[in-house]
């Protein structure tokens, strides 16, 4: 088995939150780096400040050809992927659902659920010719638990949960680990995109208690792929400790 320094990782949503965080502290525990974004010029600072060898790739999830493409494209030196984040993921919208927008709802299931298998299937044929890998699914305890308004959005992760532990089945008999982070309240772009740049909206979001920060998450993954191979978390839910379900939030702290 390769140590941690010799190891690749692809992380995709690589240019902000959860991802960005994932990138920097792998980078700090010596992991070669595949970034994946839509952000060119963030990608490009990325490769040039983080202190590990990195390759960018820039495409959006939900367009298979280039995202086929691409990852048939990486440089041999990248090309063996020991570790996959999948992590680009977002929310358009909070709206009951007789009023959802289908744009919306085409993004979220477009970008969270399909983009996801699109960038995870060339990836796993990886895996399976080298008999080793581990891929990280980034769900959400709405992946775990619907609130009112969260409809789409929590059908989405509901499905990443559910390709969590169908990946696990399918890839058992290779060797691969497979398991998933779900975070709660996470204080990052999130709220930003989900309600389309209204800071009236998403900024009491994370307000009045403390919410994890990307860097909390960033943590918990690296545990996660840095246990010995015969451990696997499969599935783990981390939510702030003012906390307790996506409706019950204490922050009179
Ligand atoms: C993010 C957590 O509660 O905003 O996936 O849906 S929540």
């Amino acid at each position: 088995k390769k140590m941690n320094s010799n190891k690749t990782a692809l992380i995709t949503g690589a240019t902000s939150g959860i991802g960005l965080a994932t990138a920097k502290c792998f980078a700090e525990h010596n992991f070669n780096l595949v970034l994946c974004g839509r952000n060119t010029e963030k990608l490009q600072v990325l490769s040039t400040t983080l202190a590990t060898s990195v390759h960018t790739l820039c495409f959006d999830v939900r367009d298979k050809t280039e995202v086929s493409r691409q990852l048939e494209s990486l440089p041999p030196k990248f090309s063996a992927i020991d570790v996959l984040i999948n992590n680009a993921g977002n929310a358009h919208g909070l709206d009951y659902i007789q009023d959802g927008s289908l744009e919306d709802w085409d993004a979220m299931l477009d970008i969270n659920v399909k983009g996801l298998l699109y960038v995870a299937q060339p990836i796993i044929k990886k895996m399976i010719a080298q008999n080793s890998g581990h891929i990280i699914n980034i769900g959400s305890t709405a992946g775990k638990e619907v609130y009112p308004k969260g409809n789409v959005y929590c059908a989405s992760k509901h499905a990443v949960d559910a390709l969590n532990q169908a990946m696990r089945m399918d890839l058992n008999a290779h060797g691969i680990r497979v398991g998933a982070i779900n975070p709660g309240l996470v204080e990052t772009n999130f709220s930003h995109v989900r309600f389309k740049g209204n800071e009236q909206k998403a900024k009491p979001v994370y307000e009045g208690y403390k919410a994890l920060q990307a860097e909390d998450i960033a943590d918990i993954i690296l545990f996660c792929v840095t246990r010995p191979y015969h451990v696997n978390i499969a599935d783990l839910v981390v939510m702030p400790t003012a906390q307790a379900s996506s409706t019950i939030i204490n922050k009179t702290q």
